[in-house]
């Protein structure tokens, strides 16, 4: 199939949590509004700002006071707590309403995070294009704008142009779709979203947010190099992070328009083949990737920060909030199964600390073999221990996060009524906090992989020892290291320290939006690239 065969529109809501904050209150229709994740400093964290309140200048890494600031009449909306942090299940159903009206369109969705979804409409588009072509029209694409041209040239070209590309009347239907699909969305839902229409997902991407809110934008594949010409890399899905760092520093180039420049030769003299080609295409506006049929996601998680004078130093503190943390998986993995009948097998425990004032991130693979809170919290917490407990017996803990992933389908069915009464019992006893006097070792399903043990942190070694222990057990042995914890790759971080990278969360394919949202600040680099730090180790 040709790379402009293809239809793919991406969906995504446009400021989401404020617009499921102003259906559970009409009176805030209207109103500037920000969702903010309330804590005692200047009046929380923003996480979503909508249209009113970002014309008065209010931007989502602004805090809770510095909005009232900008914007006097602001209404700050609080993310719900429970066990002592974010609850999100109000925006999670809001979504999985929207994706199943987008289900109706097409079986070929992917959901990529909560309010956000690809659509390969390629099929759809064929169908109609013989029946329903008179209807690509402007009355009917009020809402459609066009990378490169004007709509209605573009429309007109596509009805009247003999020579006009075929894949530009297919992107026209799609267009037209798109509307469809956005306006069943907002009868149904109340929600209204933008979405950008293109030959595949990388451009889709790109283009769905350069006419929000509530608009949607045709990318036709000429007018590719005019959308890459003043386009910053990180702005391109792969190159927003470390990646796209070492790119811009080795080509000398800083926007997607100079990347076409290098031959796919002088790319593969810098990258390994997979990426030069990659690079090569994608500087040429083609991207290959498939949309994947993914109505849910590929892992669960939860975590939590606790930064500055609330790191946690005893071990009760971090056994209650491994509990907290085990506790909401443990709940959200028995409503995914009700739902979705499959199983995780892996479970990944991250964790920051600090050590010589540097935080060092790191994460664990488990296998996952029940779905009792209190053996999770248990597992979780041995984990933890071991890799973290100091000399002096206390812990200076800044993140914590569990998630789980690796779903198989659940075949064994007949258990799950009895699997329903475990978790049941458990919440009986969830409002205990774990404690080693009433946690029986023997109770444990899955034993923790000694992974790396020899950068154990003893609690007889003095912290510099650990460091120096550390740091030589690592230059030794980080080719050799099994095959939980690789040498997945090496680069340098921002202030120029080598980094090795866990394999763990990239093999899990860790969703790491649904960490993000936890927090205010992002811990995405802590959930998705745990990092032993070599500049902490010496
Ligand atoms: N979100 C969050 N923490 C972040 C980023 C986002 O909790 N660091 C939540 C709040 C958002 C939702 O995810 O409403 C979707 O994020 P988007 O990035 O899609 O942003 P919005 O939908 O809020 O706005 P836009 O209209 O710009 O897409």
């Amino acid at each position: 199939m040709a790379h402009t065969e293809r239809v793919v529109i991406l969906v995504d809501m446009d400021c989401f949590y404020c617009q499921v904050e102003e259906k559970l209150d009409l009176s805030l229709e209207g109103k500037p509004i920000a969702v903010v994740q309330y804590n005692a400093w200047r009046g929380g964290g923003i996480i979503a700002v909508n249209y009113p309140a970002r014309e008065k200048g209010v931007t989502r890494h602004m805090r809770g006071d510095e909005a009232k600031q900008k914007c006097p009449e602001i209404v700050l909306a609080r993310v719900p707590e429970v066990r002592g942090k974010a609850d999100l299940t109000k925006y999670r159903e809001a979504g999985k309403r929207v994706a199943e009206v987008l289900q109706t369109f097409t079986p070929l969705l992917e959901r990529a995070s909560v309010d956000e979804a690809y659509l390969d409409v390629t099929e759809v588009v064929r169908k109609r294009m013989n029946q329903d072509f008179e209807k690509v029209c402007i009355d009917n694409m009020q809402n459609t704008y066009v990378v490169g041209c004007d709509t209605k040239d573009f429309l007109y070209n596509v009805h009247n142009d003999k020579e006009y590309s075929e894949s530009n009347c297919r992107l026209a239907m799609g267009g037209l779709i798109a509307e469809e699909i956005r306006a069943n969305i907002y009868n149904k839902t109340g929600y209204k979203c933008s979405a950008g229409i293109a030959h595949n997902k990388i451009l889709a991407k790109l283009v769905c947010g350069l006419h929000k809110p509530n608009k949607q934008t045709i990318i036709p594949q000429e007018s590719v190099p005019e959308l890459y010409k003043h386009l910053p890399l990180r702005k391109v899905k792969s190159l927003g992070g470390k990646f796209g760092d070492a790119l811009s520093e080795q080509l000398k180039i800083t926007n997607m328009g100079e990347l076409i420049r290098f031959s796919e030769r002088e790319l593969t003299k810098r990258f390994d083949g997979k990426t030069a080609n990659w690079l090569y295409n994608v500087a040429r506006g083609i991207d290959l990737e498939p949309v994947t049929v993914r109505l849910i996601s590929k892992s669960i998680g939860c975590c939590k920060k606790f930064p500055g004078r609330n790191a946690l130093i005893t071990s009760e503190s971090v056994e209650h909030w491994t509990s907290e943390l085990a506790s909401e998986i443990s709940e959200r993995l028995s409503k995914d199964l009700e739902e979705n009948n499959r199983r995780a097998k892996q479970m990944v425990v991250s964790f920051a600390q600090e050590i010589n004032k540097g935080d060092v991130s790191s994460s664990r693979t488990l296998p996952l073999n029940t779905y009792d809170q209190i053996k999770i919290a248990q597992c979780a917490f041995d984990t933890i221990k071991k890799f973290c407990l100091r000399a002096d017996g206390t812990y200076k803990i800044k993140f914590l996060g569990i998630s789980v992933g690796n779903f198989e389908e659940n075949k064994n069915t007949s258990n799950i009524t009895a699997f329903f009464k475990t978790i049941r019992d458990s919440k009986n006893l969830e409002k205990s906090p774990v404690s080693t006097k009433t946690i029986n070792k023997e109770n444990m399903s899955f034993p923790t992989i000694p992974i790396l043990g020899e950068f154990q942190l003893s609690p007889e070694s003095v912290e510099n020892k650990v460091c120096t222990d550390l740091n030589s057990t690592l230059s030794k042995s980080v080719l050799s290291l099994n095959e939980i914890i690789t040498e997945e790759k090496s680069s340098d971080d921002d202030d120029g320290n080598v980094s090795i990278y866990s394999a763990t969360t990239e093999e899990l394919n860790e969703d790491t939006k649904s960490l993000i949202y936890y927090e205010d600040i992002y811990p995405e680099s802590i959930a998705s690239q745990p990092v032993f730090k070599k500049n902490i180790l010496t």
